[in-house]
């Protein structure tokens, strides 16, 4: 039988991870976490789509796309999440499992950072773990996927 397919989708400047404010996002690259992550995909017996994008349009497509090819999904949209409706509203219609993840605590920083508009379209939330929230957002979507058969 064919594997479940888990999307994993990151926003604006996410492509920057590992160069610069390394205190507050840690040390490691997206290709890096794309690498552990691919691992602990296959671990779970997921099939891993993964990508990164700054546009909020681009993201917005790959939520619809992942609503007819993907069994659930996990999303960091950066930035959008404090600002997107477009994103909320994607993922609404998205009818999958559906995680928000952060690697910063985003309710320990500025105040612009402490409102998520995508939160309330998703089953949960993994916030302030650093690059080793993804294995434990693939890990938590797994349970997801099983329980809904
Ligand atoms: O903590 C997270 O995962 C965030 O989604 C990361 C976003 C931020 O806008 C959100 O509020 C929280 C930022 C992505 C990375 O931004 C960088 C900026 C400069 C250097 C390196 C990364």
């Amino acid at each position: 039988m064919d594997k479940p397919v888990a999307y994993i989708l990151n926003g604006p400047n996410l492509n920057l991870l590992g160069s610069r404010e390394p205190a507050i996002y840690g040390n490691e690259s997206l290709a890096d976490i794309e690498v552990s992550t691919r691992n602990r995909a296959s671990e779970l017996g997921l099939s891993l789509v993964f990508r990164q994008s700054n546009s909020e349009g681009a993201i917005v497509d790959w939520v619809q796309e992942a609503h007819s090819k993907a069994a659930g999904l996990i999303i960091n949209p950066g930035a959008y999440t404090h600002t997107s409706i477009a994103i909320h509203d994607a993922l609404i219609a998205a009818a999958l499992p559906k995680i928000e993840i952060h690697l910063s605590n985003i309710h320990a920083r500025e105040a612009f950072r402490r409102k998520s508009l995508t939160a309330s379209a998703v089953d949960g939330l993994i916030i302030g773990f650093g690059a080793a929230g993804y294995g434990l957002a693939l890990e938590a979507l797994r349970n997801l996927i099983d329980k809904r058969g």
